[in-house]
């Protein structure tokens, strides 16, 4: 992995290129649709370079390194050679600003939303250290429906479909209208979304997962994705479903421990 070989930074090069392989399979990040990103905690003696400032202050961020998909990079290509298509950068020590440190040097346009949600990850959820964004059709279909226009109204409808669903996302998923791809408010938004959420759904857009790895990242994807699935399928047939009674929900998410994580009314 020439100079991204060091530290803890290969098993996350490995990461960055299986979970680009299944995003490719998945035919979720079309084109160079979709980016990746892994905190890393330990120090690195890696040399830094020119600091650039962030339009975003990341002070939970300072001194940490994160590896990034670069811009305008292929999932299709990361699956066969992440070497020149992740870079590795460095926040500095007053987390205003950052410097590359090693692999591609064009991080993706959506730098400052993976940092502005790294930051409040590294807050409130220091375990999550991976951000996944990518563009799934059966999300970006339900944002066209006009009772979807919230995280809540989706969550109720979608992940009442499946009877695990729940399980893997209790607090349901976050959602954000429409914002320029790459804005700073589509990050600052998303950063918000992510206490309280492992997913966020970019309306018109696309999905934003969060997770302990890139793979737990994705299992989360998989899952909301399969629930939307179901709910085109029966759609298709010309059935609108109810989907699984809120109270037989919330008894399975008792059964697991898991239903203090379901939302208050
Ligand atoms: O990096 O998907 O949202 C390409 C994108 C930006
Ligand atoms: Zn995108």
């Amino acid at each position: 992995m020439s100079n991204l070989d060091v530290d803890n930074s290969v098993p996350f090069a490995e990461q960055f290129q299986n979970i680009a392989h299944w995003l490719a399979i998945k035919g979720w990040s079309e084109a160079a649709g979709g980016n990746m990103s892994i905190r890393l905690d330990t120090p690195t003696d890696i040399s830094e370079t020119t600091f650039i400032p962030l339009p975003v202050s990341v002070p939970y961020l300072a001194g940490k390194a994160l590896m990034v998909t670069g811009s305008g990079t292929r999932c299709r290509d990361i699956a066969t050679d992440p070497t020149s298509d992740i870079g590795l950068y460095k926040i500095g020590a007053s987390g205003e600003d950052y410097c590359w440190l090693a692999g591609n040097q064009k991080p993706t346009m959506e730098l400052p939303a993976h940092c502005a949600i790294h930051n409040t990850l590294a807050e409130h959820r220091p375990e999550d250290i991976a951000i996944l964004h990518t563009h799934p059709a059966n999300l970006i279909a339900l944002c066209h429906l006009p009772e979807f226009i919230d995280g809540t109204s989706i969550s109720k409808r979608i992940l009442s479909l499946q009877s695990e669903a729940r399980l893997h996302l209790p607090e349901g998923i976050g959602f954000v209208e429409h914002e320029l791809p790459g804005s700073l408010v589509l990050g600052l938004k998303s950063a918000e979304q992510v206490k309280k959420h492992q997913l966020v759904l970019w309306q018109y857009h696309g999905c934003l997962a969060t997770g302990n790895s890139l793979s737990h990242a994705f299992d989360l994807l998989e899952v909301f994705d399969k629930c939307a699935e179901i709910f085109w399928k029966l759609q298709a047939a010309g059935i609108d479903p109810k989907g699984i009674a809120e109270d037989t929900i919330k008894e399975t998410l008792k059964s697991f421990g898991q239903l203090d994580r379901y939302p208050k009314q």
